[in-house]
């Protein structure tokens, strides 16, 4: 039966290693940020480890750094994208009550115009 949990299965370890497309923006040893295909604002981008981990609960004590990962990854592609400046928001969502799809964890950059008052753009 399938399990879309497990890395064999999953869409993101897929366009990690090519073999699914994306527009990729930014890519280091161990993080790899690609343009959502259902843009939630202007600039959309998700930021994942190389490493598959399911959620944010899924993360070891040892793999900790996957945080810390994510977020020196905005630091690069916020200036890259040009949306430093005016302001942009990072959501994780986390099992069925947040509506995740993916079972890759993956940090929302959302940004380039004036985002709604609410926590998901
Ligand atoms: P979430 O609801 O937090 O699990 O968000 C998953 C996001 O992943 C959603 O905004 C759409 C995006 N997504 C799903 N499949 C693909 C894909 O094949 N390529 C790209 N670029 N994005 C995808």
């Amino acid at each position: 039966m399938s399990n879309p949990k497990q890395s064999k299965e999953c869409i993101f370890c897929k366009i990690i290693e090519g073999t699914l497309p994306s527009e990729k923006v930014y890519e280091d040893d161990r993080v790899f940020a690609f343009r959502d295909i259902s843009p939630q604002a202007k600039t959309h981008v998700l930021i994942i480890p190389k490493k598959h981990v399911v959620d944010i609960l899924d993360v070891s004590a040892e793999d900790a750094h996957v945080f810390s990962d994510l977020l020196r990854a905005v630091q690069h592609i916020a200036p890259q994208l040009g949306i430093a400046g005016t302001g942009f928001r990072t959501v994780f969502n986390s099992g069925d009550h947040a509506c995740q799809t993916i079972y890759h964890l993956h940090l929302h950059l959302l940004g380039g115009e004036q985002l709604g008052g609410s926590m998901v753009g």
